[in-house]
This record gives C-alpha cells, sequence and structure tokens, in this order.
C-alpha cells in the first residue's frame, strides 16, 4: 500500500509561512531557510524578478480580484499563452481562489482551442495579448459558446499593457481598451476565503491528454495528485534543491513544465528562470546570465546542444544536470551528449499526464554509477507498477524476461477524464489499476525500460499527436477515400514523427503517371494540414500513397501493419 502522505492543496505550499506553517513545514517543505526575499522566478528574457514573497502576495491579491469579478470556485479557467511571470500570476491566482485552471497549448490553432475551452466548459480565461487573435478566433467559430469580455484577461503587465496602447496596431490598441490585464485585477483589501477541509480531493488542472485514443481528453489533477507528485519527487531522486537554479523553458501548459519547473522548485524555494520556449540562443544566454545549474528537457533539446556551433561561445559549466522526460532518450544519446558535456550529468524519467506525470525516474547517482542508460529507473515512492499481459490480463514475469503493459497505482493518479465516464471506465482496471498503454519490462533490481507502445499516440518531440485527430480531419480533404496515420522513428531528431498512409479518391490515381506528379499531391496534403493543425501535429514523416488501408474485421485501422511497412520503406 502506499505510504501515508499528509493530504494536501496546492495552497498548502503556496503559503506555508501562515497558517499552514508549524504543521507541513517539516514534513513537506525542504526548506533550508525561509528567505522570502529570494527571487522564485526569473523572467529568462528581461531578468525581471518575483520573490517568494511576492508569488503568495500576487497569487492573493489575484484570487480577490477573480473573486470580486464573481468567479466561484467550481468554475474552470483557461490559460492560454507561452511561459511567463504572469502565466505563473494567473496560474497560482486561480489555485489561490480554489477554481480549475485549463492550460492550453500556445501554438493550438482557433479549432484546437476551441475545443479544449468548450470541452474544459471554460467561463473565464487569461490569454497572452499576442495570441489574442487565436482565442477571438476560436470564440468567433461557436456562436453557442462565449466568454464575456470582462471575464477574459491578460497576461501582461500594466506597463506592457500601455505599451501596446501607445505603439501597436489599430487591432491591439482596440483590444488594450477592451480587456484588462491581470495586474489591473489585484486587489489589495481583503483575502480569499479560507482554504475548507477536503479541497486537496478537489480538481486543480486539467490538462489536455488524447490518452489511448481519439481526440484531446481534459485530466482530472487534483490538488492532492499535485502535492503527492511533489512529495515523491522531492525524496526520490531529489535532483532539485534550495541552490539551484532552474530553467523552466518546457510549456507550463504541459504537465512536464506544471508539475517539474512550476510546482516542485516552489517547495525547495529553488529559483526558476522562465523562458517562453525553448530557442538554443535564449536558452544559453539565460544559462551564463543566471548561472543555470539544472534544466528539464526532452530529447529533440539534446540533439539541438550537440549539434550548436553557439554551445562554446557561452559560459555554461554551471549546469550539472538535466532531466528528460515525455519521450525515450536513447543511450547513444546520453553517451554522445556526456562525451561533448561531461559536466552535465543525464538522468531520465516516464511518466504521463495522466499520472502527474512521473511514476518513475532514474536516480541522478546510480544513472552515473551503473550505467541503466535508457531505462527509466525504479517506480518512486507513492506509486506501485505491474506488468499485464494484455491478451490474458495476467501478470508476466520480469524475472523470466517477460514484458507487459505497464499499469499504475498510487496517489497522484487522475481522478479521470473530465465529464468523461466512458473513457475513464476503460484506462482503470479493477482495483483502482491504471493502464499506461507503454509496454515495459523489469530487470532483476527493479529497473523498468520502455519498450512499445499499445495506444495511438505519436509523440513529436514530447508533444501528443493523436494519429485519430489526423486522421479525422485528413478523411475530409475532399481528395482523399481513407487514410491511417502512424509515429515513424528518426533517429537524428530524436522524435517521432507523423506519417500518413493515404489512398487517394478513385480517378485521382490513374492521374498520377509521374514520380512528379505524385509528388506534387503529397506535397499539397502535407500543406493543407500545415495550415490546420498546430505546429507539432505537422506531416513530417510525409505522405505515402497507398491502395488500401489494413484494417481489422471490425474496422480498426491495423498500425501494426503500418508501422511495419514503414519499417520496410
Ligand atoms: P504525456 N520513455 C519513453 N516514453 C515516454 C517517456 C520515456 N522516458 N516518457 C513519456 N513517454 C511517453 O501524457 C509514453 O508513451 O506525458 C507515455 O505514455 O504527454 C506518454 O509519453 C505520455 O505522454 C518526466 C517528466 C515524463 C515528465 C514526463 C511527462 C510525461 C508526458 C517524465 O520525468
Amino acid at each position: 500500500p502506499a505510504p501515508h502522505l499528509p493530504r494536501m492543496s496546492v495552497y498548502h505550499y503556496l503559503f506555508p509561512f501562515k497558517k499552514y506553517k508549524s504543521k507541513h513545514r517539516t514534513r513537506f517543505l525542504y526548506y533550508p531557510d525561509p528567505n522570502l526575499e529570494k527571487p522564485s522566478f526569473i523572467d529568462g528574457l528581461t531578468g525581471r524578478f518575483v520573490t517568494r514573497a511576492q508569488v503568495e502576495e500576487q497569487s492573493k491579491m489575484l484570487a480577490t480580484g477573480l473573486k470580486i469579478k464573481g468567479i466561484e470556485r467550481t468554475e474552470v479557467g483557461c490559460v492560454f499563452g507561452m511561459n511567463s511571470l504572469e502565466w505563473i500570476n494567473a496560474c497560482f491566482g486561480v489555485q489561490a481562489l480554489g477554481a480549475v485552471v485549463s492550460p492550453a497549448n500556445y501554438a493550438y490553432t482557433p479549432d484546437e482551442l476551441l475545443h479544449q475551452l468548450r470541452d474544459s466548459t471554460s467561463s473565464f480565461a487569461f490569454v497572452q495579448p499576442a495570441l489574442l487573435p487565436t482565442f477571438l478566433k476560436a470564440l468567433e467559430l461557436d456562436p453557442k459558446y462565449s466568454i464575456p469580455d470582462n471575464r477574459i484577461f491578460l497576461l501582461c503587465t500594466k506597463a506592457e499593457k500601455e505599451q501596446l496602447k501607445e505603439k501597436g496596431s489599430d487591432a491591439e490598441k482596440g483590444w488594450m481598451e477592451r480587456f484588462q490585464c491581470s495586474e489591473e485585477l489585484w486587489e489589495k483589501s481583503g483575502t480569499p476565503k479560507r482554504f475548507q477541509d477536503g479541497m486537496e480531493e478537489r480538481t486543480a488542472y486539467l490538462c489536455y491528454s488524447s490518452g489511448t485514443t481519439g481526440r484531446g481528453k481534459g485530466v482530472e489533477t487534483s490538488h492532492h495528485n499535485v502535492t503527492s507528485q511533489v512529495q515523491a519527487l522531492n525524496c526520490s531522486y531529489e535532483p532539485i534543491k534550495y541552490k539551484d537554479v532552474i530553467l523552466a523553458m518546457l510549456p507550463f501548459s504541459h504537465i512536464y513544465g506544471l508539475t517539474v519547473t512550476l510546482h516542485q522548485p516552489l517547495t525547495v524555494n529553488g529559483t526558476v528562470v522562465v523562458l517562453p520556449r525553448f530557442d538554443e540562443i535564449a536558452f544559453l544566454k539565460a544559462v551564463e546570465r543566471f548561472k543555470v545549474t539544472w534544466a528539464l528537457v526532452v530529447p529533440p533539446m539534446l540533439i539541438a546542444l550537440l549539434n550548436s556551433s553557439n554551445v562554446s561561445k557561452y559560459d555554461i559549466s554551471t549546469i550539472r544536470g538535466f532531466m528528460s522526460g515525455a519521450a525515450p532518450l536513447s543511450s547513444d544519446l546520453i553517451q554522445a551528449f556526456e562525451a561533448k558535456f561531461p559536466h552535465i550529468k543525464m538522468t531520465q524519467g516516464y511518466g504521463l499526464t495522466e499520472t502527474t506525470p512521473v511514476s518513475n525516474v532514474m536516480n541522478l547517482k546510480e544513472a552515473q554509477e551503473k550505467g541503466r542508460n535508457g531505462k527509466i529507473g525504479r517506480i518512486i515512492p507513492t506509486y506501485q507498477a505491474r506488468l499485464v499481459d494484455q491478451e490474458t490480463g495476467r501478470d508476466v514475469e520480469p524475472s523470466k524476461g517477460e514484458r507487459g503493459e505497464l499499469w499504475l497505482r498510487g496517489p497522484s493518479v487522475m481522478k479521470g477524464y473530465w465529464r468523461n465516464e466512458q473513457a475513464t471506465r476503460e484506462v482503470f482496471a479493477e482495483g483502482g489499476w491504471f493502464k499506461t498503454g507503454d509496454v515495459a519490462m523489469m530487470d532483476k533490481e527493479g529497473y523498468f525500460s520502455i519498450v512499445d507502445r499499445v495506444k495511438e499516440l505519436i509523440k513529436y518531440k514530447g508533444f501528443q499527436v493523436p494519429p485519430a485527430e489526423l486522421e479525422a480531419l485528413l478523411i475530409t480533404h475532399p481528395d482523399i477515400a481513407d487514410v491511417g496515420v502512424i509515429g515513424i522513428h528518426s533517429k537524428e531528431q530524436a522524435t517521432e514523427l507523423p506519417r500518413a498512409y493515404i489512398v487517394p479518391k478513385s480517378g485521382l490515381s490513374a492521374s498520377f503517371t509521374t514520380p512528379q506528379s505524385k509528388m506534387e499531391f503529397t506535397n499539397k496534403v502535407q500543406e493543407w494540414v500545415a495550415g490546420k493543425v498546430a505546429n507539432h501535429k505537422r506531416l513530417r514523416g510525409g505522405v505515402v500513397l497507398v491502395d488500401v488501408i489494413p484494417k481489422s474485421p471490425s474496422g480498426k485501422i491495423l498500425r501494426k501493419d503500418l508501422r511495419a511497412r514503414a519499417v520496410r520503406e
């Protein structure tokens, strides 16, 4: 059984020095000293920062402002923007109020954003000014769904707003009149209602994940899911310490950025350098300027740094380690990376949005000493694991080298999919076991490795690409009769690339008399898709024309066959 953990809400470590000081600090927070003037979050581009005291203060002020606006604890607010100090304020402000945050990927198209807004039943929103066109377009797409102007807030400071009012385009000037920014909401007097018992079990976040199949679903992450995860991380591989300067360039809208770069550092009073997104030069500059010691990465970022000619121009000697997660990290890549950057120690984690996210992580020291490169480590405290044969439903015997679907149980497993009982039922087995859809093996010492995936998901640079979503889009193309989408592996880029197998409408195939005409068609399809989906969902793995899509008798696409075909090609 899972060890006993204090049941806490995010509120407890946002405001540890007030009400909860004596009760929880020793058990949960790892503060060597309660220095409230230490910078908690630094804007990596400008150097502007907020101290620990300001994080608390501003979260409270925003929560009070939201309350005055009439926003209730039962409501869901969408946060749509790149990483920024304002993003953090919006997120913790909503948390301090006790409402739910639904963070949306900044790369979304209006269609994709609308899906999340509607599905999550978002009734207020925080939007980065540069993303207003996408956001407003999304609202226009569905006349039945709307958010009133006085519930849409800008993710920028008052000063930035003034600047846009003066120097922006006509549209921007209009928007600055129309909407308030988060800072304008801050209300000094009064504090939000005190947290009540039972808050721990309530939903804190709705991040979107496609799970094993279909479109994005809201993953209901409770307060206790987050706090139990952070506690487990703090006492397992424990990389983030008080003195660390942590680089946060993974999107906060994804559970990885949210839990590991936004929440965990707060509990050790570390300092986080926030970058809007990963950019090689911005990364190198921030490392040098703020003496970054630790960064959270996905494998393609390592490739970018390995191949970069700019690395030598900056001092990055302060970095002591990287944790990689969200996609497979090969041992070749680890070795190549450590050979070029011997001072940077690599460790790898594994997890899912549904498990908030980490269930396995390689202890940094063991990763070096025992050379288990490529493995994802042991199960972290609080989690339990099983390896189950998908066909028979029995547990396999890992000691005989058998592989099985990884099932997980623990306090950080999500409550379920938001308002989607059927999907929830499909991923939970009896006894509360969550089925990951990944196939794993375990060695004699309890180290796991992920060897296959039985669910539909494609991962492009750590981002989810649900094949069913691309198929649903492609089938609406006037020249396409049938389609199947899979991910193909690219070693050079250390990622999977989405590829579509397409059956053209009859009659059309006859017109492909030359390789050029075929290529023109496939290029056109690629461009058409690129115009309709977020950047990470583009068909970078190409388009292949086929006569028929392999299907099971029940009509399910046999992706295994397509994958086997891709290996032959
Ligand atoms: P989602 N190796 C292989 N596959 C992985 C790994 C890994 N280390 N990590 C994640 N995956 C795949 O919801 C796997 O197929 O969450 C899994 O089911 O976007 C899927 O990605 C889940 O995708 C950390 C910190 C993981 C963060 C995460 C985020 C998990 C991404 C480990 O240390």
